[in-house]
């Protein structure tokens, strides 16, 4: 390929323009999502993107890849699905606090503890934003919100923590505002072979107003070179680490570990969508189930 028709970030846009509240952290997802598309060349012949329902979800409508929306709380289950039937496939995941760990949360266990190759891009504003500003399950403590109008009973769970504890391969957190990071982060959680989640701090201007771009900014900090990132008890505690002025950026844990799409023998040779299935005819499968159970 000559440099003359290389990519850009432009090509992979759609008719639509985004329709994001001006500043909402989701415009610097798409953003730094365009940027990792050009820079590995990610096409509709080799990526696609599965996402929830909510605000981050409409990000779909606005890069031109091969793309399928899910029910709430149900993306991973097609990501699963996506990876199994053509496991050649680059999928990557973007999904909502809401999405993933509320009414997805399950799922979220579950694809973490069997090390599915997929990238999960989760679009934390701590608040359900599309419904206009509900508590979510990383809600703090004592926050007021529509849901919580006398303040937040519920303590919040931390994402890496679960993800950590539960299996997950690579965790990793960015802040929104910090697209070259946040591109670089993407490129290497989707190189990783299993299970690589990234707890992406997005600021929701209209309906979050601590977890703001300043919020952010002031009371993060990158994690250092000496920081061992293979070391789950320590990438755990550093995953509870969530205060004023010690919000931890960067890679917390990441380890080799055979991915579930790698470990299968029916996998091996050709994608499921290569194989030819043996039986043509429904019926003939439905007797066959009848015979064997009766
Ligand atoms: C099963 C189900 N429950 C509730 C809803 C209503 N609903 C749509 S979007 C949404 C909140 C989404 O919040 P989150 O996943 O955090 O994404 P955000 O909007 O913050 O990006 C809810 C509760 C739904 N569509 N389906
Ligand atoms: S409501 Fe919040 S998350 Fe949704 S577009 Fe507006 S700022 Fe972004």
């Amino acid at each position: 390929m000559t440099s003359e028709c290389r990519r850009t970030t432009e090509d992979l846009h759609t008719p639509f323009s985004p329709n994001w509240c001006p500043g909402c952290g989701n415009l610097n997802i798409w953003g730094a999502l365009k940027e990792a598309a050009v820079k590995e060349g990610w096409d509709n012949t080799n990526t696609v993107l599965v996402a929830g329902i909510g605000c981050h979800g409409h990000i779909l409508n606005f890069i031109k890849l091969t793309s399928f929306e899910g029910l709430h709380g149900r993306a991973l289950p097609v990501a699963t699905g996506v990876k199994l039937a053509n496991h050649k496939l680059n999928v990557i995941v973007l999904t909502g606090d809401g999405d993933c760990l509320g009414e997805g949360g399950n799922h979220f266990l579950h694809a973490c503890r069997r090390n599915h190759d997929l990238t999960i891009l989760l679009h934390d504003n701590a608040l359900y934003a599309l419904t206009t500003g509900q508590a979510s399950p990383v809600t703090q403590h004592g926050v007021k919100t529509k849901s919580t109008p006398q303040g937040n009973p519920d303590e919040p769970i931390s994402p890496l923590a679960i993800a950590i504890a539960a299996g997950a391969t690579f965790a990793a957190r960015a802040y929104s505002g910090n697209i070259p990071k946040l591109t670089e982060l993407i490129i290497e959680a989707n190189k990783h072979v299993g299970l690589a989640v990234i707890d992406i701090l997005q600021p929701c201007v209209t309906f979050n107003k601590i977890c703001t771009h300043a919020f952010f900014q002031e009371n993060t900090y990158y994690l250092g070179e000496d920081y061992n990132s293979t070391n789950k008890e320590a990438a755990f505690t550093k995953a509870l680490e969530f205060g004023p002025k010690k919000i931890p950026l960067g890679i917390f844990y990441k380890v080799e570990k055979p991915s579930f799409e790698s470990q299968l023998p029916q996998l091996s040779e050709k994608t499921l969508v290569e194989q030819e299935p043996n039986v043509k005819n429904i019926n003939e499968l439905f007797k066959r189930y009848i015979q064997q159970s009766g």
